[in-house]
Protein backbone atom coordinates (compact mmCIF):
# COMPACT_ATOMS: atom_id res chain seq x y z
CA UNK A 1 0.00 0.00 0.00
CA UNK A 2 0.78 3.70 -0.60
CA UNK A 3 0.96 5.06 2.93
CA UNK A 4 2.00 8.56 3.93
CA UNK A 5 2.93 9.13 7.82
CA UNK A 6 2.36 12.62 8.75
CA UNK A 7 4.25 13.18 11.68
CA UNK A 8 6.33 10.51 10.64
CA UNK A 9 9.96 12.40 13.02
CA UNK A 10 8.04 11.85 16.15
CA UNK A 11 7.71 8.94 18.97
CA UNK A 12 4.70 6.88 17.22
CA UNK A 13 5.32 8.23 14.16
CA UNK A 14 9.30 6.99 13.38
CA UNK A 15 8.63 3.75 14.67
CA UNK A 16 5.16 2.92 12.83
CA UNK A 17 7.12 4.10 9.11
CA UNK A 18 10.28 1.72 9.56
CA UNK A 19 7.37 -1.04 10.45
CA UNK A 20 5.25 -0.02 7.75
CA UNK A 21 8.81 0.12 5.32
CA UNK A 22 9.57 -3.28 6.59
CA UNK A 23 6.64 -4.87 5.98
CA UNK A 24 6.57 -3.93 1.95
CA UNK A 25 4.54 -0.56 1.95
CA UNK A 26 5.47 2.54 0.22
CA UNK A 27 5.97 5.09 2.84
CA UNK A 28 6.24 9.06 2.97
CA UNK A 29 7.15 10.96 5.77
CA UNK A 30 5.32 14.31 6.31
CA UNK A 31 7.04 16.61 9.30
CA UNK A 32 7.53 19.88 9.88
CA UNK A 33 9.71 19.19 12.99
CA UNK A 34 7.97 21.30 15.24
CA UNK A 35 8.95 18.83 18.00
CA UNK A 36 12.32 19.23 17.91
CA UNK A 37 11.61 23.06 18.47
CA UNK A 38 9.37 22.45 21.19
CA UNK A 39 12.13 20.33 23.05
CA UNK A 40 14.42 23.42 21.84
CA UNK A 41 12.08 26.36 23.52
CA UNK A 42 11.57 24.19 26.75
CA UNK A 43 14.91 23.61 27.70
CA UNK A 44 14.45 19.40 27.59
CA UNK A 45 15.81 16.84 25.15
CA UNK A 46 15.20 12.90 24.54
CA UNK A 47 17.11 10.95 26.93
CA UNK A 48 18.33 8.89 23.58
CA UNK A 49 20.14 10.79 20.99
CA UNK A 50 17.66 10.72 17.95
CA UNK A 51 19.57 11.72 14.91
CA UNK A 52 18.78 14.24 12.29
CA UNK A 53 16.17 13.05 9.38
CA UNK A 54 18.47 12.83 6.63
CA UNK A 55 20.67 10.35 8.65
CA UNK A 56 17.85 8.41 9.92
CA UNK A 57 16.72 7.60 6.03
CA UNK A 58 19.47 6.77 4.71
CA UNK A 59 20.74 4.42 7.35
CA UNK A 60 17.32 2.86 7.00
CA UNK A 61 18.28 2.51 2.97
CA UNK A 62 21.58 1.30 3.45
CA UNK A 63 20.89 -1.51 6.49
CA UNK A 64 17.28 -2.67 4.11
CA UNK A 65 17.75 -0.83 0.79
CA UNK A 66 13.99 0.20 1.12
CA UNK A 67 13.52 3.94 0.85
CA UNK A 68 11.24 6.17 2.76
CA UNK A 69 11.11 9.83 1.41
CA UNK A 70 10.17 12.60 3.66
CA UNK A 71 8.67 16.05 2.93
CA UNK A 72 9.05 18.73 5.11
CA UNK A 73 5.93 21.26 6.15
CA UNK A 74 3.34 21.93 8.23
CA UNK A 75 -0.12 20.50 7.83
CA UNK A 76 -1.54 23.47 8.87
CA UNK A 77 -0.41 24.90 5.82
CA UNK A 78 -3.29 23.54 3.23
CA UNK A 79 -1.07 24.09 -0.22
CA UNK A 80 1.31 21.98 2.18
CA UNK A 81 -0.66 19.24 2.96
CA UNK A 82 -2.87 19.28 -0.28
CA UNK A 83 0.60 19.04 -2.47
CA UNK A 84 1.53 16.22 -0.24
CA UNK A 85 -2.28 14.20 -0.95
CA UNK A 86 -2.06 14.84 -4.58
CA UNK A 87 1.50 13.97 -5.18
CA UNK A 88 1.95 10.77 -3.68
CA UNK A 89 -1.98 9.79 -4.52
CA UNK A 90 -1.94 7.76 -0.96
CA UNK A 91 -4.17 4.48 -0.06
CA UNK A 92 -4.10 5.61 3.65
CA UNK A 93 -3.00 8.79 5.55
CA UNK A 94 -1.83 7.95 9.51
CA UNK A 95 -1.73 11.09 10.94
CA UNK A 96 0.18 11.59 14.31
CA UNK A 97 1.48 15.29 13.67
CA UNK A 98 -0.03 16.93 16.44
CA UNK A 99 1.04 18.60 19.75
CA UNK A 100 0.06 15.60 22.31
CA UNK A 101 1.58 16.94 25.20
CA UNK A 102 -1.13 17.74 28.03
CA UNK A 103 1.24 19.49 30.14
CA UNK A 104 2.34 21.70 27.11
CA UNK A 105 -1.30 22.50 26.51
CA UNK A 106 -1.62 23.77 30.20
CA UNK A 107 1.39 26.06 30.63
CA UNK A 108 -0.52 28.89 29.46
CA UNK A 109 -3.20 30.85 26.97
CA UNK A 110 -0.55 31.02 24.47
CA UNK A 111 -0.03 27.13 24.56
CA UNK A 112 -3.61 26.05 25.00
CA UNK A 113 -4.53 28.04 21.46
CA UNK A 114 -1.25 26.40 20.22
CA UNK A 115 -2.36 23.66 21.20
CA UNK A 116 -5.78 23.77 19.34
CA UNK A 117 -5.03 25.78 16.57
CA UNK A 118 -2.00 23.58 15.15
CA UNK A 119 -4.01 19.81 15.91
CA UNK A 120 -7.67 21.00 14.71
CA UNK A 121 -6.60 23.01 11.97
CA UNK A 122 -4.34 20.61 10.75
CA UNK A 123 -6.96 17.51 10.80
CA UNK A 124 -9.05 20.20 8.56
CA UNK A 125 -7.10 20.99 6.08
CA UNK A 126 -5.95 16.87 5.91
CA UNK A 127 -9.78 16.16 5.75
CA UNK A 128 -10.13 19.02 2.87
CA UNK A 129 -7.02 17.93 0.99
CA UNK A 130 -8.33 14.21 0.96
CA UNK A 131 -12.04 15.77 0.12
CA UNK A 132 -11.05 17.36 -2.94
CA UNK A 133 -7.82 14.99 -4.04
CA UNK A 134 -7.53 11.96 -2.90
CA UNK A 135 -11.64 10.89 -1.86
CA UNK A 136 -11.43 6.68 -1.35
CA UNK A 137 -8.17 7.45 0.60
CA UNK A 138 -8.25 5.90 4.63
CA UNK A 139 -7.47 8.09 6.83
CA UNK A 140 -5.94 6.61 10.11
CA UNK A 141 -5.82 9.48 12.87
CA UNK A 142 -4.42 8.78 16.60
CA UNK A 143 -7.06 10.03 18.96
CA UNK A 144 -6.88 9.42 22.31
CA UNK A 145 -8.35 7.49 25.38
CA UNK A 146 -8.41 10.50 27.19
CA UNK A 147 -11.19 11.97 25.12
CA UNK A 148 -13.58 9.91 27.44
CA UNK A 149 -12.38 10.73 30.55
CA UNK A 150 -13.05 8.53 33.82
CA UNK A 151 -17.14 8.17 33.75
CA UNK A 152 -18.30 6.06 36.47
CA UNK A 153 -19.74 3.57 33.82
CA UNK A 154 -17.88 0.91 31.07
CA UNK A 155 -16.40 2.55 28.43
CA UNK A 156 -17.21 1.45 24.97
CA UNK A 157 -15.25 1.90 21.88
CA UNK A 158 -16.62 5.06 20.33
CA UNK A 159 -20.06 4.43 20.41
CA UNK A 160 -22.64 3.61 22.71
CA UNK A 161 -26.50 1.68 22.51
CA UNK A 162 -28.58 4.65 24.43
CA UNK A 163 -32.84 3.80 25.39
CA UNK A 164 -33.96 7.34 26.75
CA UNK A 165 -37.59 7.47 26.77
CA UNK A 166 -38.20 4.62 25.40
CA UNK A 167 -36.52 5.47 22.25
CA UNK A 168 -32.96 4.06 20.90
CA UNK A 169 -30.20 4.94 19.04
CA UNK A 170 -26.26 4.41 19.08
CA UNK A 171 -24.30 7.43 19.81
CA UNK A 172 -20.93 8.65 20.34
CA UNK A 173 -19.24 7.51 23.82
CA UNK A 174 -19.53 10.84 26.12
CA UNK A 175 -16.99 12.65 26.15
CA UNK A 176 -15.10 13.96 29.30
CA UNK A 177 -11.36 15.48 28.36
CA UNK A 178 -8.95 16.01 30.99
CA UNK A 179 -6.93 18.37 29.25
CA UNK A 180 -6.81 21.58 26.63
CA UNK A 181 -4.51 18.80 24.70
CA UNK A 182 -7.25 16.10 25.22
CA UNK A 183 -10.21 18.48 23.95
CA UNK A 184 -8.28 19.14 20.66
CA UNK A 185 -8.27 15.67 19.59
CA UNK A 186 -12.65 15.34 20.43
CA UNK A 187 -12.63 17.93 18.74
CA UNK A 188 -10.58 16.53 15.37
CA UNK A 189 -13.13 13.50 16.21
CA UNK A 190 -16.12 15.58 15.59
CA UNK A 191 -14.70 16.85 12.71
CA UNK A 192 -13.69 13.76 11.15
CA UNK A 193 -16.82 12.15 11.76
CA UNK A 194 -18.90 15.18 10.17
CA UNK A 195 -16.38 14.33 7.08
CA UNK A 196 -17.32 11.20 7.01
CA UNK A 197 -20.63 11.71 6.77
CA UNK A 198 -21.33 14.61 4.66
CA UNK A 199 -18.32 13.31 1.76
CA UNK A 200 -18.59 9.60 2.34
CA UNK A 201 -14.83 9.94 3.61
CA UNK A 202 -13.33 6.57 5.13
CA UNK A 203 -11.65 6.87 8.86
CA UNK A 204 -10.54 5.08 11.82
CA UNK A 205 -9.76 6.86 14.84
CA UNK A 206 -7.66 5.00 17.07
CA UNK A 207 -8.12 6.00 20.76
CA UNK A 208 -4.81 5.52 22.09
CA UNK A 209 -3.96 4.85 25.66
CA UNK A 210 -0.48 5.85 26.99
CA UNK A 211 2.69 4.35 24.98
CA UNK A 212 5.53 2.92 26.57
CA UNK A 213 8.95 1.86 25.29
CA UNK A 214 11.11 2.62 22.79
CA UNK A 215 12.54 -0.37 21.10
CA UNK A 216 10.86 -2.04 18.19
CA UNK A 217 12.29 -4.45 15.74
CA UNK A 218 13.25 -1.92 13.06
CA UNK A 219 14.84 0.76 15.50
CA UNK A 220 17.14 -1.75 17.02
CA UNK A 221 18.98 -2.12 13.68
CA UNK A 222 21.12 0.31 14.56
CA UNK A 223 22.09 3.32 16.38
CA UNK A 224 21.15 6.16 13.78
CA UNK A 225 17.74 4.63 14.05
CA UNK A 226 16.96 5.03 17.65
CA UNK A 227 13.78 6.18 18.46
CA UNK A 228 12.51 9.57 21.11
CA UNK A 229 12.17 8.54 24.86
CA UNK A 230 11.04 11.59 26.33
CA UNK A 231 11.36 11.82 30.42
CA UNK A 232 10.69 15.41 31.15
CA UNK A 233 7.69 16.45 32.82
CA UNK A 234 5.96 18.32 30.02
CA UNK A 235 6.55 15.16 26.95
CA UNK A 236 7.42 12.63 29.34
CA UNK A 237 4.80 9.59 29.72
CA UNK A 238 4.65 7.87 32.66
CA UNK A 239 6.32 4.88 32.68
CA UNK A 240 9.12 6.10 30.30
CA UNK A 241 9.55 8.88 33.28
CA UNK A 242 9.73 6.06 36.30
CA UNK A 243 12.10 4.22 34.63
CA UNK A 244 14.52 7.00 33.74
CA UNK A 245 14.41 8.00 37.31
CA UNK A 246 14.53 4.76 38.93
CA UNK A 247 17.77 4.78 36.69
CA UNK A 248 19.24 7.32 38.13
CA UNK A 249 17.86 6.79 42.21
CA UNK A 250 15.37 9.74 41.85
CA UNK A 251 12.09 8.80 43.82
CA UNK A 252 9.19 7.87 41.37
CA UNK A 253 6.67 10.67 40.99
CA UNK A 254 3.38 9.12 41.55
CA UNK A 255 0.96 12.61 41.27
CA UNK A 256 -1.70 12.22 44.43
CA UNK A 257 -2.91 9.36 45.67
CA UNK A 258 -1.93 7.35 42.12
CA UNK A 259 -5.37 5.63 41.77
CA UNK A 260 -5.08 7.68 38.23
CA UNK A 261 -5.82 4.32 36.03
CA UNK A 262 -5.39 4.40 32.33
CA UNK A 263 -5.18 1.89 29.10
CA UNK A 264 -1.49 1.27 28.20
CA UNK A 265 0.54 -0.58 25.68
CA UNK A 266 3.72 -1.25 24.24
CA UNK A 267 5.38 0.92 21.12
CA UNK A 268 4.92 -2.44 19.28
CA UNK A 269 1.87 -2.90 19.52
CA UNK A 270 1.68 0.92 18.26
CA UNK A 271 2.49 0.63 15.21
CA UNK A 272 0.99 -3.23 14.56
CA UNK A 273 -2.48 -1.68 15.42
CA UNK A 274 -1.91 1.34 12.73
CA UNK A 275 -0.79 -1.44 9.83
CA UNK A 276 -3.98 -3.43 10.91
CA UNK A 277 -6.33 -0.60 10.85
CA UNK A 278 -4.29 0.36 7.34
CA UNK A 279 -4.80 -3.15 6.00
CA UNK A 280 -8.63 -3.56 6.61
CA UNK A 281 -9.95 -0.11 5.58
CA UNK A 282 -13.13 1.72 7.07
CA UNK A 283 -16.00 1.37 4.45
CA UNK A 284 -17.34 4.72 2.55
CA UNK A 285 -18.66 6.97 4.76
CA UNK A 286 -17.72 4.87 7.47
CA UNK A 287 -16.43 6.47 11.03
CA UNK A 288 -15.22 3.59 13.19
CA UNK A 289 -13.50 3.70 16.47
CA UNK A 290 -10.40 1.47 17.97
CA UNK A 291 -9.64 1.96 21.34
CA UNK A 292 -5.84 0.99 20.92
CA UNK A 293 -4.55 -0.33 24.13
CA UNK A 294 -3.53 -3.77 26.04
CA UNK A 295 -4.00 -3.47 29.43
CA UNK A 296 -4.73 -1.03 32.15
CA UNK A 297 -3.20 -0.02 35.41
CA UNK A 298 -3.02 2.56 38.15
CA UNK A 299 0.00 4.72 38.26
CA UNK A 300 0.65 3.62 41.81
CA UNK A 301 0.54 -0.22 40.58
CA UNK A 302 3.10 1.23 37.52
CA UNK A 303 5.51 2.72 40.10
CA UNK A 304 5.29 -0.79 42.01
CA UNK A 305 5.90 -2.49 39.15
CA UNK A 306 9.05 -0.34 38.22
CA UNK A 307 10.31 -0.88 42.18
CA UNK A 308 10.35 -4.68 41.48
CA UNK A 309 12.04 -4.56 38.18
CA UNK A 310 14.38 -1.98 39.71
CA UNK A 311 15.48 -4.43 42.39
CA UNK A 312 16.28 -7.13 40.20
CA UNK A 313 18.80 -5.21 38.26
CA UNK A 314 19.98 -3.74 42.21
CA UNK A 315 18.78 -0.08 41.94
CA UNK A 316 16.91 0.64 45.11
CA UNK A 317 13.90 2.54 43.64
CA UNK A 318 11.36 4.86 46.12
CA UNK A 319 8.22 5.70 45.44
CA UNK A 320 7.14 9.38 46.41
CA UNK A 321 3.71 10.80 46.51
CA UNK A 322 3.62 14.47 44.81
CA UNK A 323 0.79 17.38 45.04
CA UNK A 324 -1.20 16.02 41.93
CA UNK A 325 -0.35 19.03 39.77
CA UNK A 326 -3.18 18.44 37.12
CA UNK A 327 -6.97 18.17 37.87
CA UNK A 328 -8.06 14.51 37.68
CA UNK A 329 -9.78 11.48 39.80
CA UNK A 330 -7.31 10.12 42.34
CA UNK A 331 -9.36 7.52 42.96
CA UNK A 332 -11.95 6.26 40.15
CA UNK A 333 -13.74 3.34 38.41
CA UNK A 334 -12.26 2.18 35.33
CA UNK A 335 -13.31 -0.26 32.65
CA UNK A 336 -12.57 0.05 28.95
CA UNK A 337 -13.33 -2.48 26.20
CA UNK A 338 -10.50 -2.82 23.61
CA UNK A 339 -11.59 -5.74 21.75
CA UNK A 340 -11.74 -4.91 18.03
CA UNK A 341 -8.18 -4.41 17.52
CA UNK A 342 -7.53 -8.01 18.78
CA UNK A 343 -10.19 -9.46 16.95
CA UNK A 344 -8.74 -8.47 13.50
CA UNK A 345 -5.37 -9.87 14.65
CA UNK A 346 -3.24 -7.81 17.24
CA UNK A 347 -1.14 -10.28 19.37
CA UNK A 348 -0.42 -7.65 22.26
CA UNK A 349 2.93 -7.39 24.08
CA UNK A 350 1.91 -7.23 27.71
CA UNK A 351 4.12 -5.07 30.19
CA UNK A 352 6.74 -7.59 31.35
CA UNK A 353 10.01 -7.93 33.43
CA UNK A 354 11.88 -8.53 30.14
CA UNK A 355 10.73 -5.50 28.97
CA UNK A 356 11.40 -3.02 31.98
CA UNK A 357 14.44 -4.90 32.22
CA UNK A 358 15.17 -3.68 29.06
CA UNK A 359 13.78 0.13 29.28
CA UNK A 360 15.83 0.84 32.73
CA UNK A 361 18.88 -0.35 30.51
CA UNK A 362 18.43 1.73 28.11
CA UNK A 363 17.77 4.50 31.30
CA UNK A 364 21.16 3.39 32.83
CA UNK A 365 23.13 3.33 29.50
CA UNK A 366 22.45 7.10 28.72
CA UNK A 367 21.91 8.36 31.76
CA UNK A 368 24.12 10.97 31.63
CA UNK A 369 21.69 12.75 29.40
CA UNK A 370 19.19 12.91 32.00
CA UNK A 371 18.84 16.42 33.75
CA UNK A 372 17.07 15.41 37.29
CA UNK A 373 15.26 19.31 37.23
CA UNK A 374 13.43 17.64 34.32
CA UNK A 375 11.49 15.61 36.83
CA UNK A 376 9.73 17.53 39.03
CA UNK A 377 6.13 19.16 37.54
CA UNK A 378 6.05 22.39 36.93
CA UNK A 379 2.76 23.06 35.27
CA UNK A 380 -0.48 22.95 37.56
CA UNK A 381 -3.72 22.67 36.30
CA UNK A 382 -5.41 25.12 38.14
CA UNK A 383 -3.21 28.20 37.26
CA UNK A 384 -3.85 30.33 33.82
CA UNK A 385 -0.09 31.08 33.77
CA UNK A 386 3.00 28.72 34.48
CA UNK A 387 6.16 30.07 34.83
CA UNK A 388 8.96 27.01 33.43
CA UNK A 389 12.62 27.50 32.92
CA UNK A 390 13.85 30.93 30.69
CA UNK A 391 13.95 30.08 27.39
CA UNK A 392 16.70 28.51 25.28
CA UNK A 393 18.38 30.55 22.58
CA UNK A 394 17.46 28.62 19.80
CA UNK A 395 19.56 27.81 16.62
CA UNK A 396 20.32 30.29 13.52
CA UNK A 397 16.87 30.36 11.34
CA UNK A 398 17.65 28.12 8.38
CA UNK A 399 16.19 28.62 5.02
CA UNK A 400 12.22 27.69 5.35
CA UNK A 401 10.04 27.02 2.62
CA UNK A 402 7.47 25.38 5.49
CA UNK A 403 4.06 27.04 5.59
CA UNK A 404 3.28 28.80 8.67
CA UNK A 405 -0.11 30.24 10.20
CA UNK A 406 -0.17 33.61 11.36
CA UNK A 407 -1.70 33.15 14.72
CA UNK A 408 -0.41 34.00 18.14
CA UNK A 409 2.23 30.93 18.39
CA UNK A 410 4.35 30.75 21.77
CA UNK A 411 7.62 30.69 19.67
CA UNK A 412 8.46 31.41 16.26
CA UNK A 413 7.08 28.44 14.20
CA UNK A 414 10.08 28.36 11.56
CA UNK A 415 12.71 29.78 13.52
CA UNK A 416 15.10 26.20 14.18
CA UNK A 417 14.69 23.20 11.37
CA UNK A 418 16.25 20.81 12.73
CA UNK A 419 16.45 18.75 9.79
CA UNK A 420 16.13 21.49 7.15
CA UNK A 421 13.54 22.27 4.95
CA UNK A 422 11.94 20.69 1.68
CA UNK A 423 12.37 17.13 0.60
CA UNK A 424 14.49 14.85 1.67
CA UNK A 425 15.84 11.91 0.16
CA UNK A 426 18.31 9.15 0.96
CA UNK A 427 21.92 9.90 0.12
CA UNK A 428 21.56 13.79 0.45
P1 LIG B 1 5.53 13.36 18.99
O1 LIG B 1 5.48 14.75 19.52
O2 LIG B 1 6.73 12.54 19.32
O3 LIG B 1 5.37 13.40 17.39
C1 LIG B 1 4.49 14.24 16.71
C2 LIG B 1 5.15 14.64 15.41
O4 LIG B 1 4.24 15.46 14.67
C3 LIG B 1 6.42 15.45 15.62
O5 LIG B 1 7.48 14.93 14.85
C4 LIG B 1 6.03 16.86 15.17
O6 LIG B 1 7.11 17.58 14.63
C5 LIG B 1 4.94 16.57 14.15
N1 LIG B 1 3.97 17.68 14.00
C6 LIG B 1 3.26 18.29 14.98
N2 LIG B 1 2.48 19.25 14.45
C7 LIG B 1 2.71 19.26 13.12
C8 LIG B 1 2.20 20.03 12.04
N3 LIG B 1 1.32 21.01 12.24
N4 LIG B 1 2.64 19.75 10.78
C9 LIG B 1 3.54 18.77 10.56
N5 LIG B 1 4.06 18.00 11.56
C10 LIG B 1 3.64 18.25 12.83
O7 LIG B 1 4.20 12.64 19.47
P2 LIG B 1 3.87 11.08 19.53
O8 LIG B 1 4.06 10.62 20.94
O9 LIG B 1 4.54 10.36 18.44
O10 LIG B 1 2.30 11.11 19.28
C11 LIG B 1 1.80 11.00 17.94
C12 LIG B 1 0.29 11.00 17.95
O11 LIG B 1 -0.20 9.93 18.74
C13 LIG B 1 -0.32 12.28 18.53
O12 LIG B 1 -1.43 12.66 17.76
C14 LIG B 1 -0.77 11.86 19.92
O13 LIG B 1 -1.89 12.61 20.31
C15 LIG B 1 -1.11 10.41 19.72
N6 LIG B 1 -0.95 9.63 20.96
C16 LIG B 1 0.28 9.51 21.55
C17 LIG B 1 0.41 8.78 22.73
C18 LIG B 1 1.73 8.62 23.45
O14 LIG B 1 1.73 8.04 24.55
N7 LIG B 1 2.84 9.08 22.90
C19 LIG B 1 -0.72 8.15 23.28
C20 LIG B 1 -1.96 8.32 22.65
C21 LIG B 1 -2.07 9.05 21.48
N1 LIG C 1 1.50 10.85 36.15
C1 LIG C 1 2.08 10.66 37.39
N2 LIG C 1 3.41 10.96 37.52
C2 LIG C 1 4.17 11.41 36.49
C3 LIG C 1 3.58 11.59 35.21
C4 LIG C 1 2.23 11.31 35.08
O1 LIG C 1 1.44 10.23 38.35
O2 LIG C 1 5.37 11.65 36.69
C5 LIG C 1 0.08 10.51 35.95
C6 LIG C 1 -0.77 11.63 35.37
O3 LIG C 1 -1.24 12.50 36.37
C7 LIG C 1 -1.86 10.85 34.64
C8 LIG C 1 -1.16 9.56 34.22
O4 LIG C 1 0.03 9.47 34.99
O5 LIG C 1 -2.86 10.51 35.55
C9 LIG C 1 -0.78 9.54 32.74
O6 LIG C 1 0.00 10.69 32.45
P1 LIG C 1 0.96 10.74 31.16
O7 LIG C 1 1.70 12.03 31.20
O8 LIG C 1 1.74 9.49 31.05
O9 LIG C 1 -0.11 10.69 29.98
P2 LIG C 1 -1.13 11.76 29.43
O10 LIG C 1 -0.92 13.11 29.95
O11 LIG C 1 -2.50 11.18 29.62
O12 LIG C 1 -0.74 11.81 27.90
C10 LIG C 1 -0.16 10.70 27.19
C11 LIG C 1 0.33 11.25 25.86
C12 LIG C 1 -0.87 11.77 25.06
C13 LIG C 1 -1.91 10.68 24.95
C14 LIG C 1 -2.31 10.13 26.30
C15 LIG C 1 -3.16 8.88 26.20
O13 LIG C 1 1.28 12.29 26.07
O14 LIG C 1 -0.43 12.16 23.77
O15 LIG C 1 -3.05 11.19 24.32
O16 LIG C 1 -1.11 9.69 27.00
S1 LIG C 1 -4.45 8.84 27.42
O17 LIG C 1 -3.84 9.00 28.74
O18 LIG C 1 -5.11 7.59 27.29
O19 LIG C 1 -5.30 9.98 27.13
Amino acid sequence: MKICVLGGDGYCGWATALYLSSRGHQVVIADNFARRQWDYELGVQTLTPIRPMPERLRAWKQLTGETIDCLSGDITDYEFISSVVRSFGPDAVVHFAEQRAAPYSMIDRKHAVFTQVNNVVGTLNLLFALREFQPDCHLVKLGTMGEYGTPNIDIEEGYIAIEHNGRKDVLPFPKQPGSFYHLSKVHDSHNIMFACKIWGLRATDLNQGVVYGTMTDEVALAEALINRFDYDEIFGTVLNRFCAQAAVGHPLTVYGKGGQTRGYLDIRDTVRCVELACLKPARPGECRVFNQFTEQYSVLELARIVQAAGRKVNLHVEIDHLPDPRVEAEEHYYNARHSKLVEMGLKPHLLSESLLDSLLNIAIRYQDRIDRSLFLPKVNWRNARNERRPKVTAPAAESSSAGHSSYDAPFEPNAVSAAGNGHFEQGE
